[in-house]
């Protein structure tokens, strides 16, 4: 048997030796030659001014859930309620980084990180929703910023990642209400007027389909409700709206230099194939899977597929709503996890979904299947349909089981896997000329994940939720040698 196995082995080594002189050969006659294994100088090398750095939520790190006369949002409500997270868990004490965000910026600083996300809590601001903001809210912001500054880390703050005052819920029924929307544009204008004196980027909105579709229609995340399709889209066309708002609310009391954006996790469609025809289905995919959203906001326009597929139940809208909706924006800002494959077909919409098969590789979070290239189409579909100057990666990573070691330590290779072929394929696009900026990794350290709770880690560094004690796992020294080199290592 072993004898059968090595005679195998030694007749393919003879037929590549064959191959190896002939071309050996034809290279010695090539001015191209150069010897097997010569490290290629700009293999994988990024652009000197990219930007790299870490994002996080406020309701998923801060913790402080009552204190410096923070309202309760709609997270807090659905986190107490029992049955709604992972073992009942709650962010009242998440990661403490309300109290702890002096050493959570020198955790940022030890990567080399030269950007910080984060996101602002708005009943830290506005306790009711609306009304008398709390200048205790927006002076924690203030000293975060000013710590990051300090540090050589420019802030980028997020505005609404979720947390909704929970009075706003109460009183007008969330994103279902239009009053919401204007409440949002409030918020937006008085954040700037106070922050951006320091703080130059703000996205208004964290992926709509994330709080609209899982909170308001499969009941996953708060508040929790499983709205029939007209009122679903109602109150999409009210989130979409809120951003316009916003936007328009930030122009007008925000300093001249400020930049605005929004961080959408647009269903990312991949070519199935990397050829015509699939590559004209994956662009025409990208407009109609996200023409609720993005879609509408890059345009100014729902598409007359999406109205009429919706029918009846089509949102209600005014030409007015449109411009405000679709407000220009300085840069575009996207969320990129999964792909979405699609092949081109011969139907009306000109393309369909692929879905993946039962066999197809994800990570610890089931829906985190593992396709690399959705980094370089995410980017190459939005610059090159919407015609989009300036691109940031908003969140990109994974969960992985992050076994603690006696001595400490997290040996997350499959982290480490996931994220070198991910940034690989973001490589091609920047390299191709595609605008993207700067990559923001999710997360900077464990948290609470939502509806999993703290049984999911996306961290850099290991949280130990009983201590607070911070441990840089193995990703995070690979994430800073990365940023040292400017490269993928
Ligand atoms: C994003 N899905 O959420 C959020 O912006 C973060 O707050 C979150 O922690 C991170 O990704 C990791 O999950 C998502 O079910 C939540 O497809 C769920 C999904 C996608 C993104």
């Amino acid at each position: 048997m072993q004898n059968k196995v090595s005679r195998r082995g030694f007749g393919k080594s003879l037929g590549a030796a064959a191959m190896l002189s002939a071309s050996t050969t034809a290279g010695a006659a090539s001015k191209r030659a150069r010897a097997v294994g010569t490290p290629q100088p700009n293999y994988y090398q990024f652009p000197k001014n990219f930007l790299w750095g870490c994002a996080t939520a406020a309701y998923q790190v801060e913790g402080a859930a009552r204190e410096d006369g923070r309202g309760p949002s709609i997270w807090d409500t659905f986190s107490h309620t029992p049955g709604k997270t992972f073992e009942n868990q709650t962010g009242d004490i998440a990661d403490d980084q309300y109290h702890r965000y002096k050493q959570d910026v020198q955790l940022l600083k030890w990567l080399g990180a030269k950007i910080y996300r984060f996101s602002i809590s708005w009943s830290r601001i506005f306790p009711e929703g609306t009304g008398k903001p709390n200048e205790r809210g927006i002076e924690y912001y203030q000293r975060l910023s000013d710590e990051l500054r300090a540090n050589g880390i420019e802030p980028f703050a997020t505005l609404f990642h979720w947390d909704l005052p929970q009075a706003l819920q109460d009183r007008v029924g969330g994103w279902e209400s239009r009053d919401t929307a204007k409440a949002f544009g409030e918020y937006a204008g008085y954040v700037a007027s106070k922050l951006s004196d320091r703080v130059h980027h703000f996205f208004t909105m964290n992926e709509f389909s994330s709080f609209i579709d899982l909170g308001y229609a499969e009941g996953r995340f708060a508040p929790g409700l499983q709205l029939p399709p007209a009122r679903l889209n109602q109150a999409r066309h009210n989130a979409v709206l809120a951003h316009g708002l916003a936007v328009q609310a930030m122009r007008a009391n925000a300093k001249a230099a400020t930049k605005i954006g929004l961080a959408e996790n647009l269903t990312s469609a991949v070519p199935v194939i990397e050829a015509e025809p699939h590559i004209q289905a994956s662009n025409k995919a990208t407009r109609f899977l996200n023409a609720q959203y993005l879609t509408v906001i890059m345009e100014g326009k729902y598409m007359d597929e999406y109205l009429h597929a919706q029918g009846a139940n089509a949102p209600k809208f005014t030409p007015e709503d449109l411009k405000i909706i679709s407000s220009p924006l300085d840069f575009l800002g996207i969320n990129i996890y999964q792909p979405t494959y699609i092949r081109a077909a011969d139907s009306p919409l000109g393309f369909v979904r692929v879905k993946e098969p039962s066999s197809f590789p994800h990570m610890l979070s089931n829906w985190l299947f593992i396709g690399p290239e959705v980094l370089y189409w995410g980017s190459r579909h939005v610059a090159e349909i919407w015609n989009v100057p300036e691109i940031y990666i908003t969140e990109n990573g994974c969960s992985s089981t992050d076994d603690l070691t006696p001595d400490g330590h997290v040996y997350d290779t499959d982290r480490i896997m996931f994220l070198r072929n991910y940034i690989s394929k973001l490589h091609r696009a920047v390299s191709e000329g595609y605008p993207v900026r700067g990559y923001f990794l999710w997360s900077l350290l464990d948290n609470f994940e939502w509806a999993d709770a703290y049984s999911r880690r996306f961290g850099l560094y290991y949280v130990d939720y009983e201590t607070q004690k911070r441990y840089p796992k193995e990703s995070a020294y690979w994430y800073r040698e990365l940023i040292s080199r400017n490269a993928v290592v």
